[in-house]
């Protein structure tokens, strides 16, 4: 759905104001949007989760580990599909307190695409280089969002997600780079455009949420603090908004309709998105390039 259409409709949970700034700057934060209840409860499911990785030695399909992970001291870059592996995460993303949120920027009708949980352990774990979402999974119109909720806060030392203001309305820039990986990963040659004054770096406290589009330009330096930074990122669309190659971070509720009612027609936004390596055969993560950049998409 466009956002003129979505506009149409009226907003169950952010203002007027907030609404037309989702859609002017690409993205929107609320301070402490989720409730303490839901934050214990999310945070146990990923202590739980966390005690899981303490067996795994290498990066799987579930964890992707942070250097000097061990049995010992479990640290994790991210848990890719934590609704998969926890009940808990997968009540949180069907709850109204996201699909009410989420109905606000892509309409009535909401459909699951797919989420992570960046855990982004202390003590230097890697950052994100700038990049956009859609180049990863493109979408028949450009509704995808991403809603990014702190679990516990985020200081300015923790490697807070960064955005470049109003680049939803840019170009999309290529995710590959000069070897021809798909690296997720805008080159430095094309981010001349990207001054400081542009840039927005989203902290706040436990349960400060973020809208982000899927084409605005965002990335994170690395943790640098002892605490970890865990990023809950569940990507929603709307239900007339179809993916037309496979995810690279699949999942059994991708499709799943969480709010209102599956679309009949698909909507289209013909801007046109570079394709992904073709995934059939299986999904090279960003990891396995010889020329490391980022751990994971
Ligand atoms: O977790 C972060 O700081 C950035 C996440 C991100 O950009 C991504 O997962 O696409």
């Amino acid at each position: 759905m466009k956002p003129q259409d979505v506009l149409k409709h009226p907003a169950h949970v952010l203002t007027d104001a907030q609404r037309r700034a989702f859609f002017d700057h690409g993205f929107v934060v609320l301070p402490d949007y989720v409730p303490e209840a839901w934050l214990t409860r999310l945070r146990a499911a990923m202590a739980e989760l966390l005690e899981r990785s303490r067996a795994v030695t290498q990066n799987d399909g579930v964890f992707v580990l942070e250097e000097g992970h061990s049995e010992t001291e479990p640290r994790l870059h991210r848990v890719s599909s934590p609704q998969d592996q926890h009940p808990t995460f997968w009540e949180f993303m069907t709850d109204p307190v996201m699909t009410d949120l989420a109905a606000d920027v892509v309409g009535p009708d909401v459909k699951f695409h797919h989420a992570k949980l960046n855990v982004k352990s202390g003590k230097g774990t890697q950052g994100f280089g700038w990049h956009q979402d859609i180049p990863a999974w493109p979408h028949t119109d450009f509704s995808p969002v991403t809603i990014g909720i702190y679990l516990d806060g985020c200081t300015p030392e923790q490697g807070p997600l960064t955005v470049a203001d109003g680049s939803h309305a840019g170009p999309l820039f290529s995710m590959y780079d000069d070897a021809g990986n798909f690296v997720v990963k805008i080159r430095e040659k094309d981010l001349g455009w990207l001054t400081d004054d542009r840039i927005r770096s989203i902290t706040g406290g436990p349960g400060t949420t973020l809208l982000l589009n899927c084409r605005a330009v965002h990335g994170s330096v690395p943790n640098k603090s002892a605490a970890a930074r865990p990023l809950l990122l569940p990507v929603y669309t709307s239900a007339d908004s179809f993916p037309y190659t496979p995810s690279p971070i699949p999942s059994p509720h991708q499709g799943d309709i969480v709010r209102g009612q599956a679309a009949k027609y698909a909507s289209f936004d013909t801007r046109p998105v570079e394709m992904p390596p073709d995934w059939r055969f299986g999904y090279k993560p960003v990891w396995s390039h010889n020329k490391p950049q980022k751990p994971g998409y």
